[in-house]
């Protein structure tokens, strides 16, 4: 149905009119890193916070990195990306503003990469996952800064070569793939 969203029904489990939303037997969870979260705490094996207190304080850290510096240009470079995917060409001076504000970014992603493995230490965590749907789409608008430093470089490709994210891009099949 189109605008499905929109209902009174689908109001009800998310006031916004957004999806996705997860229903876990009745217990409505909206915002898709809250659902991340939620299935993390329930069932995975990726943990969402590491060791506190130190863990703790590097998470939150990465995340404000994240959310606070770069979210509109990471989000701006996918949209982008969708568009040009659809035959639509960005102006270039546009793209090439956005991948100056993140380049900055990484350039401090480097320094922290270059301590430890992960951004909130040596385990991975929702954190770096969080990036992949955003760090995947940066080369595709002939960019180099994933790749040219070498700690950020080594993080990227082993987040864009995880099974479940190739399993993703591939088209998912069914839910055990993941
Ligand atoms: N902050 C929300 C954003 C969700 C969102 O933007 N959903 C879009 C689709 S990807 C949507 O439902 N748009 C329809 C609308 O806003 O009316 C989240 O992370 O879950």
């Amino acid at each position: 149905m189109i605008k499905a969203h929109k209902t009174p029904e689908f109001l009800e489990k998310q006031p916004l009119g957004q999806v996705p939303y997860l229903d876990d037997d009745g217990f409505i969870v909206y915002e898709s890193r809250a659902i991340c979260r939620y299935i993390t705490a329930k069932v995975s094996r990726i943990r969402a916070h590491p060791d506190r207190p130190r863990g703790e304080r590097a998470l939150r850290a990465a995340d404000a990195l994240r959310a606070d510096r770069a979210t509109l240009a990471w989000r701006s470079i996918r949209m982008a990306s969708y568009r040009k995917i659809m035959g639509v060409e960005a102006d270039k001076a546009v793209i090439d503003s956005l991948m100056a504000t993140l380049d900055k970014t990484l350039e401090g992603y480097d320094v922290i990469l270059g301590k430890h493995r992960c951004l909130a230490g040596d385990t991975l965590t929702l954190t770096d996952l969080f990036h992949i749907p955003y760090i995947s789409y940066v080369g595709l608008q002939g960019s180099d800064i994933m790749t040219k430093r070498l700690n950020v470089a080594r993080w990227y490709n082993e987040l864009v070569a995880r099974p479940s994210w190739l399993t993703y891009v591939g088209g998912v099949k069914s839910a055990l793939e993941y």
